[in-house]
């Protein structure tokens, strides 16, 4: 059931319970190219299943030829490779629409890139031998509870097209360890380009369906503009540029305080539908080109900075990316339902001294 609750009721308490669960990057943390685990950003809908290495299987199961049941050294023995992925909450910026949806209440820090080690899913979907007629792939996790009065386990699908992707992994190491438990111990869907809720954590079962799936996690994610509004399915990240912002904050306000002068700007930009091709930044409204570096790799923020001339007095700065289609960010939120792919333009207030 979907909940509404106006800006100016405020955050309420069950939603910060939900905040204090799911934590955000600090945005400085742009300042390093790998996130570090403990300030990556998480979103764990239930709890944490307690998982044991040595028993836990990955079973493989539905329309095909051949079902597989294999271990972690199963898998750890597979072809491997490491990618840096940007992920990034579909529910990102929530708190900025009005009305919202009464869940995870997301500033602009639902963000973080790692290093991901694991074996590529198509591999395992070749050797499975999936029969004529499969039209997707259902990916459950471990992890157990309710949403909208349905008890289920958490679980997500894909096209089966999609699943030939080369960069879908099945990954067993974040930044060069084994899985941490929040990230999905001991191994999780790792979907590049994609809102994060596709990257199903703490998998067990893999199920190629004749059928589109339609469970809650499925459903739940679509840009609705009412209940009765189908909308269209959350898919790949919509194109965003944040800064790291500048000078020193007030502890509460997080207002910036920075001195007159050449301030170096610094943020990253990603997108999950084509290239970053411009980030711009924002003086009182007045953009000027910032310079973008290179992606670190293809499903992983970029690089920008702009040299900015500060005179004393108060500011608005912003920052915003447009992708090699031409798709750029809204000056107001795109609003729907759920409160999901929201990348309106982000804005600081800076005061220079
Ligand atoms: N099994 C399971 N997988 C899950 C989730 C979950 O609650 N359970 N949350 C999803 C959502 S909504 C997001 S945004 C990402 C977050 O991944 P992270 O916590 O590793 O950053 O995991 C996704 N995978
Ligand atoms: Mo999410």
């Amino acid at each position: 059931m979907t909940e509404l609750v106006s800006r100016a009721q405020g955050v309420r308490f069950d939603e910060l319970a939900l905040a204090t669960r799911n934590h955000g990057m600090q945005l400085e943390g742009m300042r390093y190219d790998i996130t570090p685990i403990g300030m990556h950003y998480l979103l764990i809908h239930f709890d944490i299943p307690a998982i044991d290495p040595s028993t836990w299987r990955l079973r493989v199961t539905g329309s095909v030829e051949r079902e597989l049941e294999l271990s972690l050294d199963d898998i750890r023995s597979r072809p491997a490779t490491t990618i840096p992925v940007t992920l990034e909450c579909a529910g990102n910026g929530r708190i900025g629409m009005d009305p919202r949806n009464v869940s995870q209440p997301w500033g602009l820090e639902a963000i973080g890139t790692a290093s991901w080690t694991g074996t590529p899913l198509r591999g395992i979907l070749d050797e499975c031998r999936i029969r004529d007629g499969a039209v997707e792939v259902v990916f459950t996790g471990a992890d157990r509870g309710f949403q909208d009065n349905v008890e289920h386990n958490y679980q997500r699908s894909l096209g089966i097209g999609e699943c030939g992707r080369p960069e879908i992994l099945l990954a067993y190491e974040m930044n060069g360890v084994p899985l941490p438990p929040q990230h999905g111990f001991p191994l999780r869907l790792l979907v590049p380009g994609w809102y994060g809720m596709t990257s199903v954590k703490w998998l067990r079962n893999i199920e190629i369906v004749d059928q589109p799936f339609t469970g809650i996690q499925q459903a739940a994610y679509r840009y609705q503009q009412d209940s009765d509004d189908p909308g269209l399915p959350v898919s790949r990240i919509r194109v965003r540029a944040l800064m790291v912002p500048p000078g020193i904050p007030d502890f509460q306000s997080r207002r910036r305080t920075v001195e007159a002068g050449t301030v170096g700007i610094r943020g990253r930009a990603w997108c999950g539908t084509a290239p970053v091709a411009g980030v711009e930044v924002g003086v009182d409204g007045v953009w000027h080109d910032a310079r973008l570096g290179h992606a670190l790799a293809e499903f992983a923020w970029y690089r920008w900075s702009y040299a900015w001339d500060a005179h004393p007095g108060e500011y608005l700065l912003s920052c915003r990316a447009t992708d090699a289609d031409g798709n750029t960010q809204p000056t107001a939120p795109p609003w729907n339902l759920l409160g999901m792919g929201n990348n309106l333009i982000q804005e600081v207030a800076v005061t220079v001294r």
